[in-house]
């Protein structure tokens, strides 16, 4: 996608894996221990929406024995995507090269990272991916997938996008991705942040790619998914497909 061969890219830089989490109290722990053993050298942000559960807290407890914890405390729920954009504000103005999303629960293995990071030497973005030759989804009820292999092909063909796998929140990206798709006017709270994120990477000309990833559904902990974060992601992308069909039919070229 978008001609990465011709170009040279920079050097990586610092990695800040950032950890969205809600109610995540049994997850917590494990996970940025194994982000923490899987490449020592990255830096993991915690972003919390003040989980009632005491995530938080827990959260905090690992920060203070280890300088490279960090520990966002945010107000109260407000979604992933919400979460996100704050952590990678955090990280660009901390100086990070390189920010990472992935979820608390383990369903995003810290042992494949480092083979997201050294895809992303030759890219802009990395796209974990459960949906190209390789990629695997482990414990998934035959309606989770077919939503989530519906709700990829849907987009794809809606925004014209060429991944398999556009709404997995499994992604590396360079600072300067984050800092040239407008992250400022993303407004999708949900499942559709994802959709967005890509889609605009794309649309920006940056060099995006996918690698296999093996995708482990959640063992801890409930989920988050909702009807209403389905229905958004839907109407947006429509939305979004629409509008970008209707700009294309009437010149005015995006
Ligand atoms: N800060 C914050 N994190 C959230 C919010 N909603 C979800 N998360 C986190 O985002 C990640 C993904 O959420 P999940 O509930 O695992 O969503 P999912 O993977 O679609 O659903 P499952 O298949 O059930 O795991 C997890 O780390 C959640 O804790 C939120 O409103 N705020
Ligand atoms: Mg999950």
């Amino acid at each position: 996608m978008n001609d990465g061969e011709q170009r040279s890219f920079g050097p990586l830089g610092k990695v800040l894996v950032i950890i969205p989490t809600y109610n995540e109290a049994e997850n917590i722990q494990p996970i940025v221990k194994r982000v923490r053993a899987s490449v020592p050298d990255a830096h993991v942000l915690i972003a919390d929406d003040n989980s009632p559960d005491g995530t938080g807290k827990l959260a905090d407890e690992l920060a203070i024995s280890d300088d490279h914890i960090h520990v966002m405390h945010r107000k109260g729920k407000e979604g992933l995507g919400a979460a996100y954009l704050a952590g990678f504000r955090y990280g660009l103005d901390e100086g990070y090269g390189v920010l990472v999303e992935m979820d608390a629960d383990g369903s995003h293995q810290p042992e494949e990272l480092p083979r997201l990071l050294t895809a992303l030497k030759s890219a802009d973005l990395v796209l974990g991916s459960r949906w190209i030759p390789g990629g695997r989804v482990v414990n998934w009820p035959t309606s989770r997938r077919l939503l989530s292999r519906g709700g990829s092909t849907y987009s794809r063909l809606m925004l014209s996008v060429p991944i398999r796998d556009v709404t997995g929140g499994y992604r590396a990206f360079r600072r300067e991705t984050l800092e040239g798709i407008g992250m400022e006017e993303v407004a999708s709270a949900g499942y559709c942040f994802q959709v967005d994120l890509a889609w605009r990477a794309v649309k920006a000309g940056f060099h995006v790619i996918e690698v296999p990833i093996t995708f482990v559904e959640r063992e801890l902990g409930n989920s988050k998914m909702s009807r209403a974060i389905v229905g958004e992601a839907l109407l947006r992308v429509t939305v979004w497909g629409v509008g970008s069909r209707a700009d294309r039919i009437l010149g005015r070229g995006k």
